[in-house]
């Protein structure tokens, strides 16, 4: 199931124990609730937001940046479950890249109608490292530009994309996400970053 989609890109469906993920991502928001976190202009994003690990992924009034404290409560970010740092290790390898370790999981949380708009991740020290990308609930339409043209990718749950080399600092952005057709109880789509931000 590895496909190279770009250079630098690879997917990898139905790659995930979905149940168990999923369980994890309650388990962190228990301990650190999604929120929205704001753009430097004081505007709160679409994606609710949380983190697990070593280092977390804020915004607010003053930029963006990693941080080991979540600023809502004051406390370490919750520990990465070893499920999620086991799936982002395999992944990396099967695309690979071999002996990532991740210190910051950021957790996006997507309501129906929301997107991510095109940006770069450019926060992190290390773009040696790739980034895993766990997808999980609604279907997404993940959007990257690679070499001036946009390609799309039908992102569904369990699927994991790996970014690395020539497509690490790549545009990219989530189309906003719509309903199921069979219109299943799934009111999310989440979507685990898994990177090495120092
Ligand atoms: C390609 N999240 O949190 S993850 C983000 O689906 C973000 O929630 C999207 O973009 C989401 O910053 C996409 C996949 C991803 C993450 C980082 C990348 C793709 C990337 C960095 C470079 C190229
Ligand atoms: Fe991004």
């Amino acid at each position: 199931s590895p496909a190279l989609i770009a250079p630098g890109v690879v997917l990898l469906t139905a790659f995930s124990d979905v149940a168990v993920l999923k369980s994890q991502i309650e388990a962190v928001s228990l301990l650190a609730p999604f929120r929205h976190m704001t753009t430097p202009g004081g505007r709160p994003m679409g994606a609710a937001m949380t983190n697990c690990g070593p280092l977390g992924w804020v915004g607010d009034r003053n930029g963006y940046r990693y941080e080991a404290t979540d600023p809502l409560t004051g406390r370490p970010w919750p520990e990465m479950p070893s499920a999620f740092m086991t799936l982002a290790r395999r992944a990396a390898e099967t695309a690979g890249f071999g002996n990532f370790k991740p210190d910051a999981c950021l957790i996006n949380r997507y309501a129906v109608g929301v997107g991510m708009g095109m940006h770069r991740d450019v926060d992190e020290l290390d773009r040696e490292a790739p980034i895993v990308s766990v997808s999980l609930g609604l279907t997404a339409r993940f959007v990257i530009r690679i070499e001036g043209k946009l390609q799309k990718i039908e992102l569904n749950e369990g699927d994991v994309l790996v970014f690395g080399g020539p497509a690490r600092e790549a545009e990219h952005g989530v189309r906003p996400v719509r309903h199921r057709e069979d219109s299943q109880p799934t009111d999310f789509r989440f979507n685990l970053t898994l990177r090495k931000a120092r």
